[in-house]
């Protein structure tokens, strides 16, 4: 029987050990409702927050490092904290319903992840997306290179548009809305940057800059510009791209894509972040007054970013192959479809009642359950995954765009690329009567999501999911 002395002597010896690197206490992340200042002549906005901003704190580590995070719940709702485009542990992906349960108010939950790619990446709820987003919860996880590219300043601009009422509230009527769940989803009417309405970034002339775009938005496609500046296209969706690229006139980011621009500030007054759309002018996002200067010239070359250490062996010839028909929507003709019968659906739909094992239903009925979009004929999770594979097999799915409607389709845990080649990618935009074709090699076993990040459109149905064994 050990005594109080050895006890005491124990605890001494225990608290002059070196403290072990893997019992440093993890940062806490706490979800809350708050108030944020949204800019403009706009009164402080009720939102909800991470640690009391929206967007929530920058959170940086190092590639090859782990992230440990205490996810704190005090929304009045549960939630669940994904860490979009993070190759990760399956039990890490904070996916609600499949993943882990939903983490109930008051309690908490710890995220301790193996961090293997730096890049760009962006955490967000994935209990209600479609409300908690829209609410004011996401922000950027930034993984840093070993060797990163030589720049002045790393700016780090999360995109996003909030929709606010006449009061310049969040507009709560509209949640839940089959006119959004149906259409384009929720389409803001107050366009932030780091979650103020037009900010001013000062910067120097021939600054060189890392931009680090991440496009927030519950559903909004967004079609920027930048004048003056001069530089490359390094990065898509975290993945390095083999070459450092031009940037093209418009620069098209879907809900939940990320790009990174290293750039040069050319601009004798005010360089400018524009939100292009057709018929109209040019939209300032974001201005940046030009005040002093960094050097006389600018610095030279831009190099591309060195390769993250993805596995890009693709066995077409052997590949397990799957068909995910998108359907439904407004203007899409008729759709009938089984409702899934994984728990997850009902955290999906609108909460009107998921009827069990229910057959084949026309859009009507669908709709009644608060569904609008099926994936290979299932609105909502089926209960069994789509498609199974074994770590280390190569996977294409086909995903052909039967509705009147674009849609942006992100792979939970997995980067891909389409067989016709191109960049790697955690989100893909597939616009109306299109067709992608896309492979990757099933990595982390597990249940992983593959659903579309126009979070109206998942929570109206068009989600599934897949294993690897
Ligand atoms: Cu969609």
């Amino acid at each position: 029987m050990p005594t109080r002395r050895h006890l005491l002597a124990a605890t001494a010896g225990l608290l002059a050990a070196p403290v072990p690197s893997f019992a440093a206490p993890a940062r806490v992340l706490r979800a809350a409702p708050g108030t944020a200042s949204l800019g403009g002549d706009l009164p402080e906005t009720d939102v909800w927050a991470y640690d009391g901003t929206a967007p929530g704190p920058v959170l940086r580590a190092k590639q090859g490092g782990r992230l440990r995070v205490r996810f704190e719940n005090a929304l009045p709702q549960p939630s669940s904290v994904h860490w979009h485009g993070i190759r990760i542990d399956n039990a890490m992906d904070g996916v609600s319903g499949l993943t882990q349960p939903p983490v109930a108010p008051g309690e908490s939950f710890d995220y301790d992840f193996h961090l293997p790619d730096a890049g760009t990446y962006w955490y967000h709820p994935h209990n209600r997306s479609w409300e908690q987003l829209a609410r004011g919860l996401s922000g950027a996880l930034i993984v840093e290179e070993a060797d990163p590219p030589q720049v002045d300043r790393d700016l780090v601009l999360v995109i996003d548009d909030w929709r606010l009422d006449e009061d310049g509230r969040i507009d709560e009527a509209s949640f839940g809305a089959m006119m959004d769940w149906s259409h384009a989803g929720r389409r803001g009417n107050w366009p932030t940057v780091n979650g103020r309405y037009r900010p001013e970034l000062p910067v120097k002339r021939n600054e060189r800059l890392r931009l680090r775009l991440i496009n927030t938005a519950n559903a909004t496609i967004m079609a920027l510009s930048l004048t003056g500046f001069d530089g490359r296209l390094v990065a898509l969706d975290g993945q390095p791209l083999a070459e450092a690229e031009p940037i093209t006139d418009i620069l098209t980011l879907a809900p939940a894509q990320r790009a990174d621009l290293i750039v040069d500030v050319t601009a004798e007054e005010s360089a400018r972040l524009d939100w292009i759309t057709p018929g109209a002018d040019p939209y300032p996002f974001a201005l940046f007054p030009v005040s002093g200067e960094a050097r006389d010239e600018p610095l030279g070359e831009i190099a591309p970013l060195s390769a993250n250490p993805l596995p890009t062996k693709l066995a077409l010839d052997n590949a397990l192959r799957a068909r995910l028909t998108m359907a439904g929507g407004a203007m899409g003709g008729a759709m009938d479809a089984y409702i899934g019968r994984h728990p997850m659906t009902a955290m999906m739909g609108n909460g009107k009642g998921i009827p069990a094992g229910t057959g084949r239903l026309g859009i009507r009925d669908l709709a009644d359950h608060g569904f609008a979009w099926s994936l290979a004929r299932i609105s909502g999770m089926p209960a069994d995954p789509v498609i199974t594979a074994k770590r280390g097999e190569t996977v294409v799915i086909s995903m052909p765009n039967d509705t009147a409607w674009p849609h942006a389709m992100h792979v939970h845990g997995h980067h891909f690329r389409e067989t016709k080649g191109g960049p790697w990618r955690d989100t893909i935009l597939i616009e109306r009567g299109e067709k992608a074709e896309i492979a990757f090699v099933a990595g982390n076993s597990g249940d992983w999501m593959i659903h579309c990040h126009m979070l109206e459109h998942q929570a109206a149905g068009m989600g599934t999911w897949f294993r690897v064994t």
